[in-house]
């Protein structure tokens, strides 16, 4: 697992900065990047690793002058000029999706596969797919060169989550 992002839309921000307090002693127990998504503040106020913004945050410039160079900012990126525009700004790497039905975050609008090679082929970050993404649909990027997958539901619904985890490592690793 290369992050761990956690994307909480409900609660007050003391209750999203006590979780995310919960979660990173876990992220640093294992020395993973904890990423806040679209909670600049919550990410600072827990000195997350990084955050992730997608259309409706601050504009990405802003937010990398924000966090400074050294945390990790993650963008959401449905078309090319997006893409290309959020590198030129200071975006570590993309999220692109959903490249699937998913029932997590409804009101997103689905990107092709073809979207998702033409957006891999312009920047020179890592692109990350999303969107109902399961262990059992990862052939459909057998020959895109994503740097990975972003999961929801087949993790967090898992009865061991540990075991879809590394069933994703290895067939992304084949
Ligand atoms: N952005 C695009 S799709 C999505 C987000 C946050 C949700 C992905 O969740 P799932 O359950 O893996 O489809």
């Amino acid at each position: 697992m290369t992050l761990v992002e956690l994307r909480e839309k409900v609660g007050t921000t003391r209750e999203i900065f006590e979780l995310a307090k919960k979660v990173k002693q876990v992220t640093d127990k294992y020395d993973i990047p904890l990423i806040i998504d679209d909670r600049l503040d919550i990410c600072l106020g827990v000195n997350a690793a990084g955050v992730h913004i997608g259309d409706d945050e601050m504009p990405v410039e802003v937010v990398r002058r924000l966090i400074g160079p050294d945390k990790i900012l993650g963008v959401s990126a449905k078309t090319v000029e997006r893409a290309q525009q959020a590198e030129k700004l200071g975006a570590d790497y993309l999220g692109v999706g959903a490249i699937f039905p998913t029932q997590t975050k409804v009101k997103t609008k689905r990107t092709s596969v073809e979207t998702l090679k033409d957006i891999i082929n312009s920047v020179n970050i890592p692109v990350v797919a999303i969107g109902g993404i399961k262990t059992d649909n990862l052939a459909t990027f057998e020959d895109i060169p994503i740097s990975g997958v972003a999961v929801v539901s087949q993790i967090m619904q898992a009865n061991d989550a540990g075991q879809v985890v590394r069933k994703f490592i290895s067939t992304l690793s084949k």
